[in-house]
Parts: C-alpha cells; sequence; structure tokens
C-alpha cells in the first residue's frame, strides 16, 4: 500500500515537473497562474519640499506607492539648489538613486530652508544619480518621450510647469494633472469662508496657465487636504516605526518644528501638521476615499479657486466619505 502511494506520488512529482518545464520552455513561468499586476503609473513629482514639511511626507508616501513609477523629481518655487539637495538626500537614504533630481527655475526666492538642519552639508554633487541642472527641460523630455502617459504630480506654486508649457505645450496633451491647489467651498481648517490657497495666490499666473492647458486634471483643494493631520495612535505609529522612509521624514518633521521658535517644542512629539499634499500622491492612484466632483474651476487674479461653469472642466474632490481611512491608508504605507 505504501509502495503504490509513493509511486502515485512519484509519477505526480514527474507530472509536475514535466508541465513546469514546458512551461518554461513555451517562456512561461513555472508558477500558478494569479492575475497580471497593471503596470506602475509613470509620474513626475514637483513640488516646494522644504519650504511647509507635508512635501516630505507626500515624497515618502510617494515611494511607498508601487503603484507609481517615479520617474524625475523637480524642485519648484525657487530656493532650487535646496530643494534638490533635499530630494537628493531623501531619495539617496531610501536607496532611490534611480531616480533623477532636477533643478527648478532660479527664483527670488532662495537660500535655506526650515530642513537646513537635517540636510546639513549634503552636496547635490554626491547624489550618486541622475542630476539635470535644467529641471523644467527634463520635465518637459521625460513627458514627450514616454511611450505611456505621464501623471505629473504638483504640490507647490508652479513656475516650474507654466514655464513647461511656454517652451513645449505639447506636454499638456501627453501628460495628466493632479496636484493640491485652491480652496472651493472650504478654507484653511475646515472655515467655512473660501480662501486664497498658498499653493495658487503665490503665483496666480502660473496656477492660471496650469488650469487653462488642456490635460486632464484632478485636484484636491482645501476642501479635503486641509484637514488631514495624524493625531494619537495613528500618528505614533509614524512616529516610532523603525521604517527608514518613516524615520527620515519624522526626523525632518523635527528639524522643521525646531526651526521654528513660535511652534510648541513638543509638536512632533503629538501630532503632525496638516498633511496636505499627501492627498494628491493618494489621488494620483485612486478616488475611493474621497467625495469627487466634476468642476469648472478659474483661477482668479488674487489667487481664488472659484466655480465656473464657463471655465476648464476637472476632477475635484470635495469632500470626504472617509477621512479616517484615508489616514490608516496613509500609516499603513509610511510604516509598512
Ligand atoms: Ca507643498
Amino acid at each position: 500500500m505504501e509502495s503504490v502511494s509513493r509511486k502515485c506520488l512519484s509519477l505526480r512529482f514527474i507530472a509536475v515537473l514535466c508541465a513546469s518545464l514546458i512551461g518554461v520552455a513555451l517562456g512561461g513561468t513555472a508558477a500558478p497562474a494569479s492575475a497580471p499586476k497593471p503596470a506602475a503609473i509613470p509620474v513626475i513629482l514637483d513640488a516646494d519640499i522644504g519650504d511647509d514639511i507635508d512635501d516630505t511626507w507626500a515624497l515618502g508616501l510617494l515611494l511607498k506607492c508601487p503603484e507609481l513609477d517615479l520617474k524625475l523629481v523637480v524642485g519648484d518655487f525657487g530656493r532650487a539648489e535646496y530643494r534638490a539637495a533635499l530630494f537628493a538626500k531623501l531619495l539617496e537614504r531610501a536607496g532611490r538613486t534611480d531616480v533623477p533630481v532636477g533643478v527648478g527655475l532660479d527664483l527670488p526666492s532662495t537660500g535655506p530652508g526650515r530642513q537646513a538642519a537635517w540636510l546639513k552639508d549634503y552636496d547635490l554633487k554626491q547624489y550618486p544619480g541622475v542630476v539635470h541642472r535644467d529641471g523644467v527641460q527634463a520635465l518637459i523630455d521625460t513627458i514627450m518621450q514616454s511611450p505611456r502617459p505621464v501623471t505629473l504630480i504638483c504640490i507647490g506654486p508652479v513656475p516650474n510647469i507654466a514655464a513647461a508649457l511656454k517652451r513645449e505645450p505639447g506636454i499638456a496633451r501627453k501628460a495628466r494633472f493632479v496636484g493640491m491647489y485652491g480652496s472651493v467651498r472650504v478654507g484653511y481648517g475646515g472655515s467655512e469662508k473660501p480662501a486664497a490657497e498658498w499653493n495658487v495666490r503665490c503665483d496666480p499666473p502660473a496656477c492660471q496657465a496650469v488650469f487653462t492647458a488642456p490635460w486632464a486634471m484632478t485636484i484636491t483643494p482645501l476642501d479635503t487636504c486641509g484637514l488631514v493631520v495624524l493625531k494619537g495612535d495613528k500618528y505614533r505609529r509614524v512616529r516610532d516605526s523603525r521604517n527608514p522612509v518613516a524615520v527620515d521624514v519624522i526626523a525632518n518633521y523635527r528639524a522643521w518644528v525646531a526651526s521654528n521658535p513660535r511652534m510648541p517644542a513638543n509638536e512632533a512629539d503629538e501630532r503632525s501638521s496638516t498633511l496636505f499634499d499627501t492627498v494628491a500622491i493618494y489621488l494620483a492612484l485612486q478616488h475611493d476615499f474621497c467625495v469627487m466632483e466634476k468642476l469648472g474651476i478659474r483661477v482668479t487674479d488674487d489667487g481664488m479657486t472659484v466655480m465656473d461653469p464657463e471655465a476648464k472642466r476637472m476632477d475635484v474632490a470635495t469632500g470626504w466619505k472617509d477621512l479616517s481611512g484615508f489616514e490608516d491608508w496613509l500609516v499603513d504605507r509610511l510604516t509598512r
């Protein structure tokens, strides 16, 4: 009996082995069949990293999203060397020197920013990956040469993007735009009074160029992104995580808090700041946690984003279906 069952097992083993070899010979795989994963979305990140700390959280989140294939990062809104170096050091420490760093436009906003204490004496020249001194051209080339449409994620004022559209208007036909912009029905801190949101009011003409270009657009205004703050257990999970990306996010947050004497010294022990920009990274992937509306949005000369049926229509995250669910997702991504 035992020898019969052993013989059966041997025959089964030989059958499985033959099937595997045939599979390999046909260029297939010996692993069990499973649904193919969708290809990662090519993305470019354009950010005013190093001013508010939420861009650093957003970069950390992006690096934890295998669904997004990061092709290039570019610093925007001046402080070009500081932002590029900050990107480079964060990417190098995350083991992602495959990502090229673009130096943004040289604008009047210059010098070091609030994360200089973390950046220390890091020199952009030591970045082992590619550094593009003309970040705007690198952005154009990456979009124009991509075989697949690129998702351009923008989380700061957009002088770089306005310059890119001027230099090569064709980028708007080959990319979709996802960003953190404006204030539709809600202002800062959940206020019922819409406000001229920072990324728009810093350079309204640049934003007007972006908001009228012929690309598909998705935005998170203050109505959604202005409500994201991690507290309690959610914050502690990131604060105490030993994941290298989370460790660097928190180290930068501590440096950022310490750089402002008006902030309570224990702020980084207790809670995050408002994590506006993380919502734009999420919207590059999916919309499920948000209430999405198709709205015409016009940028005024004083930096307001007003609903206007005559204006370009875009997908706008105007509310949360599940803010707590988004926060859990964010924490899981940053700490896993
Ligand atoms: Ca930002």
